[in-house]
C-alpha cells in the first residue's frame, strides 16, 4: 500500500498525522476528527485474512486517486523495522499510538503477547521516532494511549497524582508504556503526552467489551434474536464516556506548548448493573428476566471502582465531555436496534448467519 504515497504533493496538506490502531474504535473517530481539521491522515493496519477496516471504510476511498486525506500502511507494533520504514515514508508531524491488545480479560490469557504489543510496542515506536527525529532534524509530537486501568486498585477519585496499582497484565503493560513515554520525554526532550483515558464507548465499541455486549444483546433480545445474556461481575463501577469526545482531548494534548499527561473522564461512575438497567429499561425490558451470571467472564483480579477527576484537562485543555451516561446508552442502543432489525430481516429471508464471537468477551 505504501506506493500510493505521494510525498512531493504538499498542496493539500496542513499537517500529517500517523495513527497506529486506526482500525480500532478510537482510531476511526480520531481519523475522522483529524481529517475534519485538514490533516492528511496515515494509518497503520495489520494484515488479516479477512478485512478489518469496517470502522474506517467510510473514510477510505480508491487509493488510485490522488490527494486523498487518508492513507493506509501495513505494519505491526511487534515489527520495529516496519515502523521505522513507515515513519520515513510518511514524515509525520504528529503520531498517535493507539494500537494495543486492549482487552483486559484476554490479557490474562495472552500476557506475553499483550506485553509485546502494549509495552514493547510502545518502546519500539519511541525508539523508531527518536531515530527518525534525529535523522529528519524535526520534532514530531507523539500521543500515547494510557489507561485508567493503570490506577487499578487505587481508590477513587483518580487523577494525575493518583498512584498506579495495576490489576491485570494489560494494565501492567500500560504502566510500562506510560513510564517509557515519560522517560523519553525527560531523557531526549521528546514531545510525548500520555492521555490517561477512562472507559469510553460508542456504537463502534468492540462487541466483547461489556457496554457493547449489553447493548447488542438487549436489542437482539427485543427483536427475538437472542434469549439470554451471560455476564460476569455486575458490581464493577466504571466512569464511562463517549469515544468521539475523547479523541478531541488526544489532539488537544498535542497542541499544547509543553508535553504533559492528562486524565480524561466524565467524573461520573456507574456499575455494570446500572448500565444494564439503563439499556434494558430504555427498551421496556426487565434485565433480570434475561441475564445469567457466568464465571467465565470474571477476571482473576478485578478493578472495582474507577471514577476520574479531569480538572486538569478542563483547566489547561479547555476540554469537557459533551455526551452524558444516558445519552451514551441511548446512542448505543439506537444504533444496535437498527442492526438487530437488519438481522431480523435477514433471518426472515432465510439468510441469517448468527452473531459472531459473543461468547468470547
Ligand atoms: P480497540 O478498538 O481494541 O483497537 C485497537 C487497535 O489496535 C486496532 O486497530 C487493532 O487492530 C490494533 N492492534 C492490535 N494489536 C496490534 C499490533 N500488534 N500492531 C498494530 N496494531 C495492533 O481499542 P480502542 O478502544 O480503540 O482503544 C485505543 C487505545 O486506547 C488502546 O491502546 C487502548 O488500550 C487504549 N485505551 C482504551 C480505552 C477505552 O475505553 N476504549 C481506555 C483507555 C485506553 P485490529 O483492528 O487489526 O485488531
Ligand atoms: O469491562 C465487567 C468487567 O471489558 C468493564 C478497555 O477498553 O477500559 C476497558 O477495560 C467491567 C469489568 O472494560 C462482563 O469485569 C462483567 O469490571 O468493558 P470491559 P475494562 O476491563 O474496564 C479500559 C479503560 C481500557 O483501557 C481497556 O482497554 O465489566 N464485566 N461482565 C464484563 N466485562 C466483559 N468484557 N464481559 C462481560 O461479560
Amino acid at each position: 500500500m505504501d506506493n500510493i504515497i505521494n510525498k512531493t504533493d504538499n498542496s493539500l496538506r496542513g499537517k500529517r498525522a500517523l495513527i497506529t490502531g486506526i482500525t480500532g474504535q478510537d482510531g476511526s473517530y480520531l481519523a475522522e476528527f483529524l481529517i475534519s481539521q485538514g490533516y492528511q491522515v496515515h494509518g497503520i493496519i495489520r494484515r488479516t485474512s479477512i478485512f478489518n477496516t469496517d470502522r474506517i471504510d467510510h473514510l477510505y476511498q480508491d487509493p488510485h486517486q490522488s490527494n486523498l486525506p487518508l492513507y493506509l500502511h501495513y505494519g505491526d507494533l511487534t515489527d520495529g523495522t516496519g515502523l521505522r520504514r513507515i515513519l520515513q515514508r510518511v514524515e509525520p508531524d504528529e503520531v498517535y499510538n493507539l494500537a494495543a491488545q486492549s482487552h483486559v480479560k484476554v490479557s490474562f490469557e495472552q500476557p506475553e503477547y499483550t506485553a509485546d504489543t502494549v509495552a514493547m510496542g510502545t518502546l519500539r515506536l519511541l525508539e523508531a521516532l527518536r531515530d527518525y527525529m534525529e535523522v529528519a532534524g524535526k520534532q514530531v509530537r507523539m500521543y500515547q494511549a494510557a489507561s485508567s486501568e493503570m490506577f487499578g486498585a487505587s481508590p477513587p477519585p483518580q487523577n494525575e497524582s493518583t498512584p498506579f496499582y495495576p490489576r491485570s497484565p494489560y494494565a501492567v503493560s500500560k504502566v510500562a508504556a506510560y513510564w517509557y513515554a515519560k522517560n523519553y520525554r525527560e531523557a531526549y526532550g521528546m514531545f510525548v503526552a500520555s492521555g490517561i483515558l477512562f472507559n469510553h464507548e460508542s456504537p463502534r465499541r468492540g462487541e466483547t467489551f461489556v457496554t457493547r455486549k449489553i447493548s447488542r444483546a438487549a436489542t437482539r433480545i427485543k427483536m427475538g434474536l437472542q434469549d439470554r445474556l451471560y455476564l460476569g461481575n455486575l458490581d464493577a463501577k466504571r466512569d464511562w464516556g463517549f469515544a468521539g469526545d475523547y479523541v478531541k482531548a488526544m489532539w488537544l494534548m498535542l497542541q499544547q506548548d509543553e508535553p504533559e499527561d492528562f486524565v480524561i473522564c466524565t467524573g461520573e461512575s456507574h456499575s455494570v448493573r446500572e448500565f444494564l438497567e439503563e439499556c434494558f429499561s430504555y427498551l421496556d425490558l426487565r434485565w433480570q428476566d434475561y441475564v445469567s451470571i457466568d464465571q467465565r467472564y470474571f477476571r482473576p483480579s478485578e478493578v472495582d471502582y474507577l471514577q476520574g477527576d479531569a480538572s486538569r484537562a478542563r483547566e489547561k485543555l479547555g476540554w469537557s465531555p459533551q455526551v452524558n451516561f444516558k445519552e451514551l446508552v441511548k446512542m448505543m442502543v439506537d444504533h444496535d436496534f437498527d442492526l438487530a432489525r437488519q438481522e431480523k430481516i435477514l433471518q426472515d429471508a432465510g439468510h441469517y448467519k448468527g452473531i459472531r464471537g459473543i461468547a468470547y468477551g
